[in-house]
């Protein structure tokens, strides 16, 4: 994608920052975000070596690494005799903010809608708050997009289907989430199909399967965080349940892919598995990341999570036919540059 320009809510943060990363040598892109999960680290994208900018190079089949760009209303980026042109806006505010989003929106031809609480369990604590961020909150995101005429693609999630009847799961199955969370990325989803169908606007939704990378980070950033920390720390590493429980992980740099599909797809109103197909136990991961990073932590046992799901892996057949997406990055090298990148 290029001499777009484009919104990335939630552009601070783990998913939104990468995709950030790699739009921003190209388009105009406006990042809305509140930090408070996000942090304004995630958007120095200071030199080719930094965490993370590896995958994102690779994504765009880039130049020369990125842009320079970390103060609000920077303009331009390094420019080093190619042809990228882009820009890097940040306006920190909250998307529930009628006249923040206004601001960051104006204009814009597409918007990436990745601002989100993202915790399942902090859902169940406080459902309304949860809600008010991704639902409310959302709706006026999809409302903006309407004054702008601009698209939207927004971070759906597989908490959509709860327990899957079947594996893999495809977009066709039974929607029965188990948390907050997963019901208000289930109306999300089904407010951008809606609002495709009501006001032909293009929406695309992308139900993320277990998504990691670099800049995941903080208490309920997904385990393979969670274990790298403990692995790196020589700290148990704390399975919960039995370890057979297992899920699809999906590496961040095949999630900004998938985006930009969406971005360009001809196919809008509809929602699509962003997953590997492949599925991993929990105790083989706590085992795989134990050797990667060469640690003597012990693997031990707590209570299993409540409401946990057992199993969960994509069916990534329709965004391979209608996207023409392919993940890239499978979970073993995945984790491979993970441990070596710092
Ligand atoms: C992921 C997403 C969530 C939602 C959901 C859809 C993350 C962080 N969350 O939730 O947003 O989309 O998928 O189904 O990606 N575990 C341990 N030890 C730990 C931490 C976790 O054993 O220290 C287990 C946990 O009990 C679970 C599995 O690892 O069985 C994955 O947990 P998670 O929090 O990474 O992600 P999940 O699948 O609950």
């Amino acid at each position: 994608i290029r001499d777009r320009t484009v919104l990335v809510t939630g552009g601070g943060g783990f998913i939104g920052s990468h995709l950030v990363e790699a739009l921003a040598p190209y388009n105009d892109v406006r990042v809305l975000d509140n930090f408070s999960t996000g942090s304004r680290d995630n958007l120095s994208f200071a030199s080719p070596s930094a965490t993370g900018s590896q995958w994102a190079e690779d994504t765009l089949a880039s130049t020369d690494g990125g842009t320079d760009d970390t103060e609000s209303d920077a303009d331009g980026t390094d420019g080093e005799g190619d042809d990228s042109n882009g820009s890097l806006t940040i306006v920190d505010g909250d998307i529930s903010d009628p006249m923040a989003l206004q601001r960051a929106a104006r204009g814009v031809d597409l918007i990436f809608h990745q601002a989100a609480l993202v915790s399942v369990t902090e859902s169940v604590d406080a459902p309304r708050r949860s809600n008010e961020t991704n639902l409310d909150a959302s709706l006026l995101v999809l409302d903006q997009a309407r004054q702008e005429d601009a698209r939207v693609v927004l971070a759906s999630s597989a908490a959509v289907y709860g327990h899957p009847d079947e594996l893999p799961v495809s977009e066709t199955a039974t929607t029965e989430p188990t948390s907050p969370y997963g019901i208000q990325k289930l109306a999300l989803d089904q407010y951008a199909r809606r609002y495709h169908d009501l006001y032909d606007l293009p929406t695309v939704a992308l139900r993320y399967f277990n998504a990691y990378g670099p800049r995941q980070q903080g208490p309920y950033s997904g385990v393979i965080s969670t274990f790298l920390e403990q692995a790196r720390a020589d700290e148990p590493i704390t399975i919960e349940g039995d370890g057979e429980q297992t899920r699809d992980f999906v590496h961040v740099s095949d999630v900004v892919r998938a985006n930009l599909h969406a971005a360009t797809t001809d196919a809008v109103g509809e929602a699509y598995n962003v997953g590997t197909g492949e599925r991993t136990s929990i105790r083989e991961l706590a085992e795989l990341i134990r050797d990667a990073v060469g640690s003597s932590s012990p693997i031990v046992h707590r209570e299993p999570r409540s409401g946990d799901i057992r199993h969960s892996r994509a069916d990534a057949s329709k965004a391979s036919r209608e996207l023409g997406f392919e993940t890239r990055v499978g979970l073993e090298s995945g984790i491979r540059s993970l441990v070596t990148a710092a």
